[in-house]
């Protein structure tokens, strides 16, 4: 096991995963401590194994409304913002085997990281069933070749089936036969997923291509009313002091103010931006990041649920999701 690479040199104590770090250059020191309000912002989380088991227990049991199998949600984002991450995060949390797994592989360089299909995977619980949620993921926005925004209404509206190679030049067409002539309730997205890095969201939310394709896309799911979070990925990356422990992230005034921004510019509330950290360098699962990852899904599968609710509930005239 591994004992080829020692050919006369030391043996390094650590395996090399400290030199991984950036150049202190590239991010100044802060001076101050990292300022913690004494009061979490967002208080519904306990930090506990029971409340893990508690969150485990909930989306074990998830009884979708509706009369439909899955809930899906889409994932929209930059390459890199971390999509995939969250996908395989939310896997190992599910899992609950003590072990990270990575059902789907992560890239150190976004270039390569591209997803061009439209697909989904299942999450499996710890019972070997399938999670009640489909995480739908896509070609990125604002990749040098993008999605267009037609082909996002088309997926949000069910139009579009699992395994289409998204063509950045132009939007699927009715003869393709991963097109959906007649979606169903359960063909459709139930929440749409804005996937942003937290060290940066200016670069995902700012810039005159940003703004038109989030207003077009808004648009169209403000006709449908599809409920829309944001997940704000590698909050441990903000402060030192959330590096390897992600508890006081409600307690940061730097993720608060993060947080803020991105709920102003897309218009939602702050109860829409979920705050989040994959598992990326870890090697084993720790129950706080496991617990961020659950609360997280529960609450996207709690929108959803609410949307397919209200869509069932309102004897829809025949024709509407067509
Ligand atoms: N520090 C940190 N890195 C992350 C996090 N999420 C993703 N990453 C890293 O960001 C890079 C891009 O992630 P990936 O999931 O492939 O992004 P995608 O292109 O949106 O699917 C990878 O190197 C990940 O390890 C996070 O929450 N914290
Ligand atoms: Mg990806």
């Amino acid at each position: 096991m591994g004992s080829s690479e020692s050919k006369g040199r030391p043996a390094p104590t650590e395996r090399s995963t400290p030199t991984e770090r950036p150049a202190p250059t590239e991010r100044p020191a802060p001076t101050d401590p990292p300022p913690l309000l004494s009061k979490p912002w967002r208080s519904h989380i306990k930090w506990t194994p029971e409340e893990r088991n508690q969150l485990l227990e909930n989306l074990y049991s998830f009884k979708v409304k509706g009369g439909i199998p899955y809930l899906n949600c889409l994932l929209l984002g930059q390459a890199a913002s971390g999509k995939t991450s969250f996908f395989n995060t939310s896997a190992t949390a599910l899992n609950d085997e003590g072990r990270i797994i990575n059902p789907l592989t992560v890239y150190k360089s976004s270039g390569s990281s591209v997803t061009t299909k439209f697909e989904t995977h299942p999450l499996y619980t710890k019972k070997d069933e399938a999670l009640k949620l489909r995480i739908f993921d896509c070609r990125g926005l604002h990749d040098k070749e993008e999605i267009k925004a037609e082909d996002i209404r088309l997926i949000v509206d069910g139009h579009i089936k699992h395994g289409y190679t998204i063509n950045p030049v132009k939007s699927i067409s009715r003869s393709d036969p991963l097109y959906r002539e007649n979606p169903r309730l359960d063909d459709m997205m139930h929440c749409v997923v804005y996937v942003i890095n937290a060290e940066n969201p200016g670069t995902a939310l700012v810039g005159v291509a940003a703004e038109k394709i989030f207003d077009d896309i808004r648009n169209k799911l403000g006709e449908r009313h599809v409920p829309q979070v944001v997940l704000m990925n590698k909050v441990d990356r903000l402060r030192a002091s959330l590096g390897d422990d992600i508890s006081d992230i409600f307690r940061s005034v730097e993720v608060k103010k993060k947080l803020d921004v991105v709920a102003n510019f897309m218009n939602l509330t702050d109860r829409n931006v979920l705050p989040m950290s994959n598992y990326h360098n870890d090697q084993v699962p720790n129950t706080n990041k496991d617990i961020l990852a659950l609360t997280n899904l529960k609450t996207i599968m709690d929108y959803a649920n609410d949307f397919v609710h209200n869509a069932s509930d309102t004897s829809a005239p025949s024709g509407f999701y067509d």
